[in-house]
């Protein structure tokens, strides 16, 4: 691995061998994270980062571009078939900026968004006081109902006719459930707005068609390309084809420069992989197991929020334990389990200390893990969560999840060889 690296900087080698190490022996459970197939590691790390290039293909602003266009028309054609969608760009560089596109494609300054609150599972780049969006459009919030713990869809409803914003956002970093797309297209319908959906986290799931998909439903439709979708950290953003001009202007050069042509080579290739009857199955295991895993935390005395889940990850309510986020993440990662504090719906603790936390299971189903192994760790959490400061326990704990993760590797044997 890294072998230029490991003669030229071996101390920047031996960092990323330590967390080599680190990612093989952790139960990864961070809802947004992903273990990359090699082929993406290797597409992120080609030649293909050498090329300096603005524009769409055939309409560059550079020089050089015969085999790069190739490269990113394939992937329109690959994305455009695996999504069912009239238009993709695929040059965003993350989700956050694949967001930023269609914001500058659609909107002018002062404009209206209407989107899911931070604290109820929405996104910072939604319209977060703390997001840089926010000094430049005016948000309004929808939320969850304080009793289901899922959107409230008429309430939603009203603010978008009191409010009557230019773009409606759908799409969440910490929402367990379903999302009604096609009552929110009618909604944003009724009131004149654009619908955006920013499917970043069920990516995967919606490519691998085992839950429903957004395309037909909005106009605009972003997405980073890491978590469930298991590829390359980058973005990509799909639309009608009557938006097709816009997005791409409110692409570049709307909000970004040269195009990452690495990344997107990694991306065409999951796009392939995505199609496949094996990612179908992997993201169908994700499903079952996050669901199993949900029942698992139920049985150990923990609360789900809104009851269970119908994605990769759910919302662990921790007051029952007496522990609040922060500590349960902290310790969890002290004995090799990571997962991360998250705000619960009308939360009474702070964003940086939580009353909850965040599960997803992608990678622990990329390695392998399956409800046998799932009920341990919820088990390893139930202890944790209730004696968080025991070195008895803590020492137990990690020497459980430590065997359990070290039967699973990260990637077959000798995938690093030189
Ligand atoms: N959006 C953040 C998350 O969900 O964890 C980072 O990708």
């Amino acid at each position: 691995m890294l072998k230029y690296t490991r003669q030229s900087d071996p101390e920047l080698y031996e960092l990323v061998v330590e967390d080599l190490k680190r990612q093989e022996n952790t139960i990864e459970m961070i809802a947004s994270e992903s273990t990359v197939p090699l082929e993406v590691m290797e597409l992120s790390g080609s030649i293909l980062t050498n090329k300096t290039l603005e524009g769409l293909p055939h309409k560059r602003f550079q020089a050089g571009s015969e085999v790069v266009d190739k490269i990113e028309e394939l992937g329109w054609q690959r994305a455009k078939e695996l999504f069912g969608a009239e238009h993709v760009n695929l040059q965003s560089y993350s989700g956050s900026t694949a967001n930023y596109s269609v914001f500058a494609a659609v909107l002018d300054p002062g404009d209206k968004i209407l989107s899911m609150r931070l604290d109820q599972g929405g996104h910072l780049t939604h319209g977060s006081p703390a997001n840089w969006v926010s000094k430049i459009y005016h948000h309004d919030f929808y939320g969850v109902d304080p009793k289901t713990e899922q959107i409230d869809y008429d309430a939603l409803e009203k603010t978008a006719k009191e409010v009557m914003p230019k773009l409606i956002i759908a799409g969440a970093s910490a929402y367990p459930r379903l999302i009604d797309y096609e009552r929110m297209a009618k909604i944003a319908e009724e009131v004149g707005a654009y619908f955006m959906v920013d499917m970043a986290h069920i990516a995967g799931l919606v490519a691998a068609k085992v839950i429903p998909s957004p395309i037909p439903w909005a106009d605009f439709v972003t997405s980073s390309t890491t978590k469930t979708f298991c590829s390359a950290r980058a973005g990509m953003v799909f639309c009608k084809e009557k938006h097709a001009k816009l997005l791409d202007r409110g692409t570049f050069p709307g909000s970004l420069g040269s195009v990452h042509f690495h990344t997107m080579a990694a991306k065409i290739w999951s796009m392939k992989y995505a199609a496949s009857p094996e990612f179908r199955a992997l993201m169908q295991k994700v499903l079952d197991n996050a669901k199993f895993m949900a029942k698992a935390m139920e049985e150990e005395g923990f609360r789900i929020v809104s009851g269970g889940t119908d994605n990769h990850l759910m919302l662990v309510d921790l007051r029952s334990k007496g522990v609040s986020g922060k500590v349960f993440q902290n310790t969890l990662d002290s004995i090799g389990i990571t997962v991360n504090k998250n705000q619960i719906p009308n939360d009474p603790a702070s964003p940086f200390v939580t009353s909850g936390a965040r599960i997803g299971l992608t990678s622990t189903t990329q390695r392998g893990l399956g409800p046998d192994e799932l009920k341990v760790v919820a088990n390893i959490m139930r202890r944790v969560a209730e004696a968080p400061e025991d070195t008895a326990v803590l020492a137990a704990c990690q020497k459980e999840a430590r065997e359990l993760i070290s039967a699973f590797p990260l990637y077959p044997a000798g995938a690093f060889e030189d």
